[in-house]
C-alpha cells in the first residue's frame, strides 16, 4: 500500500530531497531520495493508518536548525545544510541522533549514520547474522537459497528491522528500512550505526518505545500481526522430502497411532506432483489424493502440500498454458520483453508475478481446485527467495514485475517475492474457506509476513552447532515481529545421531512450530527411527507439547493480540536484568515457562540462568532461586521450568488436537508469590472468536508461608468449553497441607510426590481455592 501520515514535511537533507511523515507520536518515517526526486513509496510491509491526531508545529527556528517539528510530545529537528537529524521527546529523551552528515549518498544508495553507545544492544534482522545480539558485525540483507550457507551468510528471510536497546535507560528504538532491495546494517563500531540501501531511496521508519514489549507492539501495529492459528497447526508435524507413494504415507500415519506418538499433520513434499508441475498430482504415486487425505483426516492427520513458484514450461500443461495466455502474469525479462526463464525442480520454468492481484486471485483458485478442494489443510511455500538453479541463483537484475505499475529492476524488490507468494497462498485459503483459519508456511519472507504465514528456518544441518544457531534465529525472528517460527527438528541435511535427535526434540517441542523434517538423501527421521530409547524420549516430549497446548494456545492468542513473541529471549521478559541481556541458549515460552536446552554432546548438566524470580523444574520439583545454577540434565530430562507464581492450564495427552472432547483439565499452580495466569479458549478452527465466541479465564491469588489462595476468575465470552472440572495440582508445599477448601467448604485431596491435588467443578462464575500450609 501507499503509506499515509498525519503530517508530511518536504525538505532537503543536504543535497537530497527528503520527506518526513508522522504516523503517530512514536512512529515516524524519513524518506531520502538517492536521485533528483523522491521515488514513489509503495510498501509491502506497512499497513497502519494514522489514527487520532496530536498537535503539530513546524518552525524554521534558526540558521542551524532549518526545521523543528513537533508532533505531540515528539520533536524532530533537521539541520539542512549538514543533513543532520535529531529526534527527542521531553527535556531529556534523545531517541535518534544523526549529527551532520547524518545522511549521505554512498554508491547508488543512501546511508544514514546515527550515534550509538558502545554498550547499546541490537536485536532483530530476522534470520540475519550468526549471533543473537547483533553488534560487532555488518549485516547485508539479501534473501538467498544457498544449500551450503553458514550463519554469517545470507539466509532465506532477513528482515530490515533492527532493535536498539539503550544501555543507559533500557529505552528502545526500532529502525525499519523499508527497502525490498539489498540493505546494510553496519554495527561494527560501538559509537556509530550505519543503515543503508545499496540502490535507491532510503525510507527509514523510526519507532520509539520505553520497553521492548511496547516496541514490538508498535512494530506489529505498523506491519501487522499473525492471526490466531488453527489448533492443529500447534500439534506435532512430521515431514520428509518426500513421503511417497500413498502407501508410505499411510504407513507413517499408522506407525504414529500404533506407537502412540501424537501427531497432527503430515507433509507432502515435491514428489507428490506430476514431474514437479505445480497444482498437479502424480497419478501413480497418488492415484486418489482426496481418498488418501480424507482417510488421514478421519484418523486426525491434516495434510500439508508444498507449493513452489516455478511453473514448468510445457504447453501441454494447463497452468502454464493459462498463465502464458495473460500478458505479464509471469515475471518479465526486461531485456527480451518475454517471461523470464529460470531453472528449478521441474526443469525450465517461468515465475508468476505475485505482486499482481489478478495473478494472486487465479493462483489462489488453482490452489483451491487442485489442493484445498481435495482436503489439503495447509500450504507450504518453498523456493521463494526466489530460487533459481541458474546463475545468479535468483532472478537477474533485469527481471521486472508489475508492482503497482512501478517498473523496478529485480534487485530493487528481491526481498518481497516470498512475501507476496505467502500472501497469495493465504488469500487463496481465505477465499476458498472464508470461515477457516489459513495455515501457510513459507521459507522466504519480508517485514510483515506474519499477516500471512509462519516462517520456518529452511535447510539446517544435523549438527550440534546448527541446532544452537536455530534457537537464536527463532528468538530474533520473534523480535522481528514474526512470532510463529520453528526449525526442522533433527536437522534437514545429513543424519543426526540418536543423541542429537533426542536433544533436538527435547527443546524443539517448545518452539512455536514443531516439525521433524529431513532431506531426500538422509536416513529415516521419524521419532522411532533412532531406537527405543530415543523413541520414548520423543514420545514423552511430544506428550508434553500436547499437555501444554491450552497454555501454548493462550501465548499464541497474546502474540496475535500484541505482537509479543511466542519464544522469547530472556531479555524480552526481563529487560532490566543485566545477566539476561545476551542469553541465547535458553528461551521462554510465554512468560511462565523457560527451557534451557542441552546443545552439546555427552553433556549431563548445564549452567542455567534463572531471571527475576524462582523457578520449579518440570521433572524433579526442584526449586531454583534467581541467579546462575548448575542443573542436572541427563538425556530425556531437559531443563524445563515453570515460573514461581505461574498458574498453567493443561490438557490430558491426546493423539491429535481433535481427538475427542476433554472433560478434565489440569491447572498447575507453582509456589510461591503472587499467582497469575490466563486461559484463552475458542473453537481453535474458525473465525468466530472475532465475534466474541471465545472464553477467557484469569487466575490470580497468592502463595506464601500461610498457604495458597487461588482465584479462578469468571469466564468471559460466549464460547462453551467442554471442560467439566479442573484437576488442580499445587506444586511447592514442603509438607502435606493441613486442609484445602473450595468456595469455603473443605474438600478431600491427595498428596502425591509432594504435589497436592484436588478436583474442582468448573463454574462459569469462577471459584476460590484455599490451601493452608
Ligand atoms: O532444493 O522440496 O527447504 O524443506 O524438503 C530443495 C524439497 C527444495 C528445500 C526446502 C526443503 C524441501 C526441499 N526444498
Amino acid at each position: 500500500m501507499r503509506p499515509t501520515f498525519h503530517h508530511i514535511v518536504e525538505t532537503m537533507l543536504g543535497d537530497h530531497p527528503a520527506r518526513v511523515g508522522f504516523l503517530d507520536e512514536s512512529i515516524l518515517c524519513i524518506h531520502v531520495a538517492a536521485g533528483a526526486e523522491l521515488e514513489e513509496y509503495v510498501s509491502y510491509a506497512v499497513i497502519a493508518q494514522p489514527q487520532g491526531g496530536a498537535p503539530f508545529t513546524h518552525d524554521a527556528v534558526s540558521e542551524e536548525f532549518i526545521h523543528e517539528m513537533t508532533y505531540g510530545g515528539t520533536k524532530l529537528r533537521i539541520n539542512r545544510r549538514g543533513a543532520g537529524i535529531w529526534i527527542s521527546s521531553g527535556e531529556s529523551i534523545e531517541w535518534f541522533q544523526a549529527p551532520a552528515p547524518g545522511v549521505t549518498k554512498v554508491g547508488e544508495g543512501i546511508e544514514f549514520r546515527m550515534m550509538s553507545q558502545p554498550a547499546d544492544r541490537y536485536y532483530g534482522l530476522g534470520e540475519a547474522g550468526e549471533t543473537f545480539e547483533k553488534s560487532g558485525y555488518k549485516h547485508t540483507l539479501w534473501n538467498t537459497d544457498d544449500p551450503h550457507h553458514h550463519p554469517r551468510q545470507n539466509f532465506y528471510a532477513q528482515i530490515p528491522w533492527l532493535v536498539r536497546v539503550r544501555e543507559s535507560d533500557g529505552r528502545c528504538v526500532g529502525l525499519f528500512l523499508d527497502n525490498p532491495g539489498r540493505s546494510m546494517f553496519d554495527i561494527r563500531v560501538g559509537d556509530e550505526l550505519r543503515v543503508s540501501t545499496e540502490k535507491g531511496d532510503a525510507i527509514l521508519w523510526v519507532l520509539m518505545a520505553d520497553s521492548i514489549a511496547e516496541l514490538l507492539e508498535r512494530w506489529t501495529h505498523l506491519t501487522g500481526r499473525m492471526e490466531r492459528p488453527p489448533m492443529w497447526a500447534l500439534g506435532y508435524h512430521q515431514c520428509r522430502w518426500s513421503y511417497f507413494p500413498e502407501s508410505r504415507v499411510r504407513g507413517i500415519a499408522a506407525e504414529f497411532r500404533a506407537r502412540k506418538i501424537p501427531c497432527d499433520a503430515l507433509y507432502l513434499d515435491i514428489d507428490y506432483m506430476d514431474g514437479y508441475r505445480v497444482f498437479t498430482w502424480d497419478a501413480e504415486r497418488f492415484p486418489n489424493p482426496a481418498g488418501l487425505i480424507g482417510d488421514l483426516a478421519r484418523d486426525g492427520f491434516r495434510t500439508v502440500t508444498i507449493v513452489d513458484p516455478g511453473v514448468k514450461i510445457d504447453p501441454e500443461y494447463s497452468v502454464f498454458a493459462e498463465f502464458s495466455a495473460h500478458r505479464n502474469w509471469f515475471c518479465v525479462d526486461g531485456e527480451k520483453g518475454t517471461p523470464f526463464q529460470g531453472q528449478v525442480w521441474p526443469g525450465e520454468v517461468y515465475y508468476p508475478d505475485f505482486t499482481r492481484a489478478d495473478v494472486r486471485a487465479r493462483w489462489g483458485e488453482m490452489q483451491a481446485e487442485t489442493l484445498l478442494d481435495l482436503g489439503v489443510a495447509g500450504i507450504w511455500n518453498d523456493m521463494n527467495e526466489p530460487a533459481n538453479f541458474d546463475p545468479p541463483k535468483t532472478f537477474p537484475s533485469h527481471v521486472v514485475q508489475g508492482d503497482f505499475g512501478l517498473k523496478r529492476p529485480h534487485e530493487r524488490i528481491h526481498q518481497i517475492y516470498g512475501h507476496t507468494m505467502a500472501q497469495t497462498s493465504y488469500e487463496g485459503i481465505r477465499a476458498a474457506r472464508p470461515d477457516a483459519r489459513p495455515f501457510v508456511i513459507t521459507r522466504s519472507a519480508y517485514a510483515g509476513v506474519q499477516r500471512f504465514s509462519m516462517v520456518w528456518t529452511g535447510d539446517n544441518q544435523s549438527i550440534w552447532s546448527n541446532m544452537a544457531f536455530d534457537l537464536a534465529l527463532n528468538l530474533n525472528m520473534g523480535l522481528s515481529g514474526i512470532a510463529f517460527v520453528g526449525c526442522d527438528i533433527g536437522g534437514f541435511t545429513c543424519d543426526p545421531t540418536p543423541e542429537l535427535y533426542a536433544r533436538w526434540i527435547e527443546w524443539g517441542v517448545f518452539q512455536p512450530f514443531v516439525r521433524t523434517h529431513a532431506a531426500h538423501d538422509t536416513p529415516n527421521q521419524e521419532p522411532w527411527a533412532f531406537g527405543p530409547e530415543v523413541e520414548s524420549i520423543a514420545r514423552t516430549m511430544i506428550e508434553w507439547r500436547m499437555r501444554l497446548l491450552p497454555y501454548i494456545y493462550t501465548v499464541f492468542a497474546e502474540a496475535a493480540a500484541t505482537g509479543a513473541p511466542v519464544n522469547r529471549a530472556l531479555m524480552y521478559e526481563y529487560p532490566d536484568d543485566r545477566d539476561a541481556r545476551y542469553v541465547a541458549d535458553q528461551f521462554m515460552l510465554g512468560q511462565d515457562m523457560m527451557i534451557a536446552p542441552v546443545l552439546t554432546p555427552r553433556t549431563a548438566r548445564r549452567m542455567v540462568y534463572f531471571p527475576g524470580t524462582a523457578w520449579r523444574q518440570l521433572w524433579t520439583e526442584a526449586h531454583f532461586p534467581q541467579g546462575w545454577h548448575i542443573v542436572e540434565a541427563p538425556l530425556g530430562r531437559p531443563p524445563v521450568f515453570f515460573r514461581a507464581g505461574a498458574v498453567v492450564p493443561m490438557h490430558p495427552v491426546r493423539q491429535h488436537t481433535s481427538d475427542g472432547d476433554v472433560a478434565e483439565w489440569t491447572l498447575a499452580v507453582f509456589a510461591v508469590g503472587e499467582l497469575s495466569g490466563v486461559l484463552v479458549e475458542d473453537d481453535g478452527a474458525t473465525q468466530q472468536w472475532r465475534s466474541g465466541v471465545e472464553a477467557i479465564t484469569r487466575f490470580g491469588g497468592v502463595w506464601n508461608h500461610h498457604g495458597m489462595v487461588l482465584q479462578i476468575g469468571p469466564r468471559e465470552g460466549s464460547f462453551v468449553t467442554t471442560r467439566k472440572r479442573w484437576r488442580i495440582e499445587m506444586h511447592g508445599f514442603e509438607d502435606r497441607p493441613h486442609h484445602i477448601q473450595v468456595g469455603g467448604k473443605p474438600v478431600a485431596f491427595t498428596w502425591e510426590n509432594r504435589v497436592a491435588i484436588i478436583l474442582v467443578e468448573d463454574h462459569i462464575e469462577g471459584v476460590e481455592v484455599v490451601a493452608e500450609a
